[in-house]
């Protein structure tokens, strides 16, 4: 086993240790362990070898951070041969929340979501996978 540090903000720390304790884990350590293997069980790598699908991936993400709007519109723009449709909800001053339907094979589908989410700053990313016959 090895042993990482890790930055995370107070408010989302303090979120999780409610989330732990609720569930009875005895410590973060655990807590995270399990995260990330529910994260790795259901979110990377399923579905990529089906050859049809359609996606819808959402997110949360702060427009007034410097680059992030122009960093999603160029990684939607890098997979234009993807068929994509976005609806963009104001939630207040700061935030929005978006939600993309793509259309593709597992792989692209997959590959365009996951630049969406793992650009810094998106919170909530999240795919959700539709098999087409
Ligand atoms: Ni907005």
């Amino acid at each position: 086993m090895e042993r990482i540090t890790i930055t995370i903000e107070d408010d989302l720390l303090e979120e999780f240790d409610k989330y732990i304790s609720l569930k009875g884990y005895s410590n973060r350590s655990e807590g995270i362990r399990d995260a990330l293997r529910h994260m790795l069980s259901h979110e990377t790598g399923t579905n990529t070898d089906l050859e049809k699908c359609v996606g819808c991936v959402s997110y949360v993400y702060n427009h007034k951070e410097r680059l992030l709007s122009s960093k999603l519109i160029e990684a939607q723009h890098h997979h234009h041969e993807i068929p994509a449709a976005t609806l963009h909800l104001h939630i207040d001053a700061e935030n929005c929340l978006e939600a993309t339907i793509l259309s593709g094979t597992g792989k692209q589908v997959h590959d365009m979501a996951n630049d969406i989410i793992s650009q810094t700053g998106v919170r909530y990313g999240k795919l959700h996978v539709i098999p087409v016959k």
